[in-house]
């Protein structure tokens, strides 16, 4: 909506006595809001970020290019980062959620940390990738979900003979940064004791309708470590036999923390959701910013007017209150989204939105061509 005419909003026009004006209010830091109100206040969200995707064929050479050039001890954490292009001053791949893809050869180990920025990982190739959780250690396979939340000790490391490792990180760091309260400690002793079986908590807490009565799980985030594909797969699987998803999102399940059924950390959530062959979901849109990675298939999303073709391990992102559908182009597989985004923090700050697109039978029109 143009604002130049419409009563309530600011609409005075330069004068040069107003300009000598606003010049001598900055000289005393100070300034007129009517000069900034309808920035400050847009009608609706306006997200600095843009509807991107990062094509795994493209950048997985890069990622293992970085094996040869700096070494896990040098670079603390291996990490070709993915930045949108409205994003680089804050390092952030879509509104305040930061992502990149890590790398580990056999053998290597990067060190214990710990900050205040919650970090999940889902993990892309390699059979040997470990992390180690505050002393317990999770084994990690194709498509696993692992979260290492706020304030954990955490390191990683890849122990398989045979190749190397490939995981993206997810990080809410650039929200971290903005709300000025990072921190971030090396281990004393570079690495973690593991004391606990491997494992643990998903023998502890991994098994779905039951969990154990355990009155002093008072932390913020689940107790639950690893969500595995096997286990996520057959549920979204029984899941589409029971149901007809949502017209929105095809099949969608929540990782959720089994002490509350909340999100898995207080910063981010995540899911998983399952498009059956063929299926167009409608399109709709939400305060909030999601990081999708395609966890199985092929097919395209349209993101405020704009095609992106995706397949396995691609990444892609939707910026708040952007419109965005999803098409599984297989007409015989099902297609499987993994996401992680924002939405804890909208929700506890009671600024999460959702709207329906009410136009052409619930899709948008093409309006920026294909994304190549
Ligand atoms: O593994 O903890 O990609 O601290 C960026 C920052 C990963 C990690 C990243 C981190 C980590």
């Amino acid at each position: 909506m143009n604002d130049d005419n419409v009563e309530g909003r600011a609409r005075v026009k330069h004068t040069p006595q107003l300009d000598a004006y606003y010049e001598e209010l900055a000289e005393y830091d100070a300034g007129a809001l009517w000069t900034v109100a309808n920035d400050i206040e847009p009608w609706e969200p306006k997200a600095h970020s843009i509807p991107m995707i990062w094509r795994y064929r493209q950048l997985r050479p890069l990622v293992l290019q970085s094996l040869e050039l700096v070494r896990p001890e040098e670079a603390g954490r291996r990490v070709v980062m993915l930045v949108n292009p409205k994003r680089h001053d804050v390092s952030a791949a879509v509104g305040l959620l930061y992502t990149g893809l890590q790398v580990m050869n056999p053998g290597e180990a990067a060190s214990a940390h710990r900050h205040m920025a919650s970090a999940l990982r889902f993990i892309i190739e390699g059979d040997g990738a470990y992390t180690i959780v505050e002393g317990e250690r999770v084994t990690l396979e194709r498509n696993d979900f692992v979260i290492t939340p706020n304030g954990t000790w955490h390191e990683h490391g890849n122990d398989s003979g045979s190749g190397p490792c490939i995981w993206q990180d997810g990080l809410d760091i650039p929200l971290i940064n903005t709300l000025e309260a990072n921190f971030y400690e090396v281990h004393p002793d570079l690495h973690q004791r593991v004391g606990k079986p491997l494992n643990a908590s998903c023998k502890t807490y991994g098994h779905a309708g039951v969990r154990p009565l355990e009155p002093d799980w008072r932390k913020a985030y689940s107790p639950l470590l690893k969500y595995s594909w096997s286990h996520t797969y057959e549920a979204l699987r029984q899941y589409a036999q029971a149901s007809e998803g949502s017209p929105f999102d095809g099949l969608m399940l929540e990782y959720v923390n089994p002490m509350t059924g909340g999100p898995v950390m207080p910063t981010m959530g995540a899911h998983m959701q399952m498009l059956r062959a063929g299926q167009a979901t409608r399109a709709h849109r939400h305060t909030g910013n999601v990081i999708y990675h395609v966890a199985k298939g092929s097919g395209y999303s349209i993101i405020a007017g704009q095609r992106f073709d995706w397949e396995e391990h691609d990444i892609f992102c939707v910026p708040s209150w952007a419109w965005h559908e999803h098409v599984n182009l297989s007409r015989d597989d099902d297609a499987c989204l993994f996401s992680f985004n924002d939405f804890p923090v909208m929700k506890s700050l009671s600024i999460y939105r959702e709207e329906a697109y009410a136009l052409n039978g619930g899709h948008q029109l093409i309006t920026h061509g294909q994304e190549n």
